[in-house]
């Protein structure tokens, strides 16, 4: 019986290590809303960036209004290292970082720590 047991544990761990490194995990994508030639779009901040991936149109001034709700002094702070901005997120408040759309590509932001990630794609 207890062989059995073991048996069944194996392969449901098994199973489990072959869906984390191989099984799709989606990412959170969000597209800013655009009014009156200007676009924004919430992202929360809780064990990570929700959504973690934002779509802003080439050319429109866009903001980010982050909004950390993790108590953890990890995410205290986002950087967005090809724009220069380092900006503090104080828990429960919202914070807006201004981003250049002038060029089209990807830019990655990440947490003080470059733990946590997330990516700004300028169409
Ligand atoms: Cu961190």
């Amino acid at each position: 019986m207890t062989k059995i047991i073991v048996l069944i544990v194996g392969i449901a761990l098994i199973g489990f290590i072959i869906w984390w490194f191989f099984g799709k995990h989606e990412i959170a994508t969000g597209t800013a809303k655009v009014t009156n030639n200007h676009q924004d779009i919430d992202i929360e901040v809780k064990g990570g960036y929700s959504p973690e991936e934002v779509v802003l149109e080439h050319g429109v001034p866009a903001t980010l209004h982050f909004t950390r709700k993790d108590a953890s002094s990890c995410l205290d702070h986002v950087v967005f290292s090809d724009f220069g901005i380092n900006q503090a997120l104080p828990q429960d408040k919202q914070v807006a970082v201004n981003i250049d759309t002038s060029k089209p590509g990807e830019y990655t932001w990440a947490c003080g720590m470059d733990m946590f990630h997330g990516k700004v794609i300028i169409k």
